[in-house]
């Protein structure tokens, strides 16, 4: 369809021709859609020119393999990209209806459970606005993540449906299927060797367009679903076994049908391997197929194609790329080796222990046989070339992930400066003693398309008003704000909009059942439940908090309002308590007489993406308190500091650089840094000690155990109290001067807002698109086109 025609027109053509309603009779989700396909249209030529400037001019690709893209909604993404606002927002008034109702008509894309999914997501809009010819693939999951709810305080999961309503976003393209094999054996026959699969399942490409900024390109987001070989058993149906007719098709689909709940831990499951080849080897095959399609060398393959593995959820795309190039190409192996290797890189998301992938060289054999004869080979041709050393990708009769993935990577990243660092002293010691040249950094980013231009319509009006729109693609423009932090009169337009933002947070949060004062400071923590994160920490000191001023109700406290966001997995029973606690705390704080106009907790069940973009405008702290050394990166940090919340924070992943870049004077430190932390661990009963020295801690953690909020919380006091491997106990008292610090910089409103202002100014490098410019530049080696 011409993009010059009235999207007035199209909405209605849509709603008529493609979804059979007649406006007089149309529900919100008829207009929804109508408005995504008239959108939709628009995506389609530029999507098509970017495939052929592709081709035209032989483009290196980019191939982004996820077993998570946590894209959220997608219709005010490209509404906002085309730059349609106005004219969609007019097309529906004129229908009585309001754009943002439609808008949040649309359900919210969860494949994905946190910061891995939704870095994924990030890259995958960066990638199209900079040009870069690449395509995501990934799990057309039937179930994302799980919706999350509480019952008396405690986390229920139900199901998550996006796909009841039909996905108006995907193009499903039957055409182009592969055949995935499972088990059986493997044989050599006239020199050749055949791996013969004891089952196979179809995986089905559903397409997706990524448009970017301006619609300048648009890439694919190319998702999987597994389909059976055969639909139907006729045979067990005549014979009278109705379900097992159907079991064939209920196999093959189980392994498109649901994300993985966990985050940061392996679940080690047999269904979570097959996902993983299941997606991997389609991806590969069709990446071949396409490669073929244009050249028929395959020793150009790395000149032609760079494949990025999201953690190690894709790494058997190293023997996968070796098995189709060796046994289905005739390349001999060593070469084959060679070759994916040039393709293949690896990011690394995190260094706990219980995250890195293994899998048992049983399950492995069964399951794939031939690739665990070809990690054999990797680990022997590795250890031929580097015979000084002892690393193997087998440990204890497990398959280790993380050395396969380095060993068939070119390059090895981290996501931040120290994560890097740490991967290089810690898990990847030795292979990075032998290979010090793969392992390199490229520091996370965020879209600003999102999360700030959309999410943030307030905040990118001052912006485009005082320094132009050229920010929305060249983020380190934002410099150019530091200047007014000095102005009163931007300061106060600043500061409006922030307090705008707080009282549509306060409507939203008031409608769900908790009344909090916009005019309080609002203080974020979102993210998913995890000791390492500490969301305990920040209970613990809202309880300390909560104590001292009701000793002293009339001591000038500063109002606040303690907002928590986030999931814990399904089977994590120490994140579930911390979920409860912080909801029986909120139960006792909000309903205190003496405090409760100075202090409240909310906790929004069912913390999404949709969900980050209320609060992420609002917020005012950001809270990233994890034990330094553990978290990663983190990237929400980063959208809060690019909001105009000040951090208070650890010297831990991207916190440190944020802290660089907005300066000291404006972001609140405290804790232990990572080395302190692992020296801590080693004295004797630290917590306890911890706890002897402040009175407050001791006090906090007694109420929880006396039963201030309700009984079942001693296994939270044990833990801060005895083992604390997270710390919280020795990280206590500095938090909480921290917190005071952050009470008494709030207290100078305007001084706020000139931190505020600076953080804003001097967080434009946190962008993914500077982040995706690293990965061309170090390791993907390609380069951006233009359409047209
Ligand atoms: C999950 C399972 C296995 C291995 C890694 C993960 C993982 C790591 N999931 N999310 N992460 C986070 O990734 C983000 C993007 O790089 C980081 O910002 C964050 O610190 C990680 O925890």
């Amino acid at each position: 369809m011409p993009t010059k025609t009235d999207l007035r027109d199209d909405i209605q053509h849509h709603l008529k021709y493609s979804l059979g309603k007649d406006a007089g009779h149309a529900q919100i989700t008829d207009w929804r859609l109508a408005l995504s396909y008239a959108i939709r249209d628009r995506i389609v030529d530029p999507w098509f020119a970017s495939t052929r400037a592709t081709y035209a001019q032989k483009g290196k690709r980019v191939y982004y393999l996820s077993m998570e893209f946590l894209i959220g909604r997608l219709l005010e993404d490209a509404v906002v990209n085309l730059g349609l606002m106005d004219e969609a927002e007019a097309a529906f008034k004129a229908n009585d209806l309001s754009l943002d109702d439609v808008l949040g008509d649309e359900p919210d894309a969860a494949l994905g459970n946190g910061g891995l999914g939704r870095l994924a997501a990030c890259f995958l809009e960066s990638l199209s606005t900079i040009g870069c010819p690449a395509y995501g693939y990934g799990i057309r999951y039937e179930h994302g993540l799980f919706k999350q709810s509480f019952h008396e305080g405690r986390q229920i999961e139900s199901p998550e449906d996006w796909l009841t309503q039909p996905h108006a976003w995907e193009f499903e393209r039957p055409e182009a299927a592969f055949r995935i094999g499972f088990g059986g054996s493997v044989e050599e026959l006239g020199g050749k060797t055949v791996w013969t699969p004891s089952e196979a399942v179809i995986a089905e490409a559903f397409d997706t367009p990524i448009i970017g900024w301006e619609g300048r390109w648009a890439n694919t987001l190319r998702l999987w679903a597994a389909k059976p070989e055969q639909v139907f058993d006729l045979d067990r149906f005549n014979a009278g076994d109705y379900y097992g007719a159907a079991e064939p098709e209920n196999l093959a689909r189980t392994i498109s049908r649901v994300l993985y709940p966990d985050d940061t831990t392996d679940e080690g499951k047999r269904l979570r391997l097959k996902q993983e080849f299941f997606f991997t080897a389609a991806s590969l095959r069709d990446i071949l197929r396409r490669f073929e399609s244009e050249c028929d060398d395959l020793e150009l393959l790395p000149q032609k194609v760079a494949i990025q593995l999201n953690d190690t959820h894709p790494a058997i795309a190293g023997p996968e790329l070796v098995r189709l190039l060796a046994d289905e190409k005739g390349m001999p192996v060593e070469k084959a080796i060679e070759i994916a290797r040039g393709c293949l890189s690896y990011t690394n998301h995190t260094l706990l222990p219980e995250a890195l992938e293994r899998w048992s060289e049983g399950l492995m054999r069964d399951l794939l046989p031939r690739h665990m004869q070809l990690i054999e080979e990797i680990d022997a041709a590795h250890a031929r070339e580097n015979p000084s050393r002892g690393v193997t990708m087998t440990d204890d009769g497990d398959v280790l992930m993380g050395p396969l993935a380095f060993a068939m990577a070119h390059k090895v990243n981290g996501v931040s400066a120290l994560h890097t660092e740490l991967m290089k002293e810690t898990v990847f010691e030795e292979l990075h003693r032998l290979h010090p040249d793969r392992i390199v950094n490229q520091t996370n980013g965020v879209t600003p398309r999102r999360w700030v231009l959309s999410a943030n319509p307030r905040l990118s009006a001052l912006i485009t008003e005082a320094i132009g729109d050229g920010w929305v693609d060249d983020l380190e423009r934002l410099s150019k704000l530091e200047p007014m932090a000095d102005d009163k009169t931007f300061r106060d337009a600043f500061a409006a909009a922030k307090r705008a933002n707080k009282a549509d947070l306060a409507n939203y949060l008031g409608e769900r059942g908790a009344n909090v004062d916009p005019d309080a400071m609002f203080d974020v923590q979102i993210k998913r439940i995890h000791e390492y994160k500490r969301q305990h920490l920040n209970i613990i000191e809202t309880i300390a908090h909560w104590q001292e001023i009701k000793d002293n109700p009339g001591a000038g406290w500063v109002p606040r309002v303690k907002i928590f966001g986030g999931k814990a997995a399904p089977g994590y029973v120490f994140a579930k308590e911390i979920i409860h606690l912080i909801n029986a705390v909120a139960e006792v704080i909000n309903t205190d007489a003496d405090t409760g106009h100075l202090l409240k907790v909310a906790y929004p069940a069912n913390y999404n993406v949709t969900l980050a973009e209320r609060l992420i405008p609002a917020a005012e702290l950001s809270e990233q308190i994890s034990t330094a050394g553990k978290e990663a990166s983190g990237t929400g940090n980063m959208k809060f500091a690019l909001n105009g919340a000040l951090t208070v924070g650890t010297l831990d992943g991207a916190n440190v650089e944020i802290r660089d870049l907005v300066g000291a004077d404006n972001f609140f430190l405290f804790g232990m840094t990572a080395d302190e932390v692992v020296k801590r661990r080693e004295v004797e009963g630290h917590a306890q000690k911890a706890i002897d020295a402040d009175p407050r801690l001791k006090r906090a953690l007694d109420a929880i155990r006396s039963g201030t909020f309700g009984p079942g919380f001693e296994g939270i006091v044990d833990n801060v109290s005895g083992p604390d491997y997270f710390l919280v106990a020795s990280d206590f008292t500095d938090f909480y001067r921290a917190q005071r610090e952050v009470e008494k910089a709030y207290a100078d409103q305007d001084a706020w807002t000139r931190m505020a202002v600076l953080n804003t100014a001097r967080s434009g490098w946190f962008s993914s698109d500077r982040t995706i410019r690293g990965y061309m530049r170090d390791v993907w080696y390609s380069e951006a086109l233009a359409a047209e």
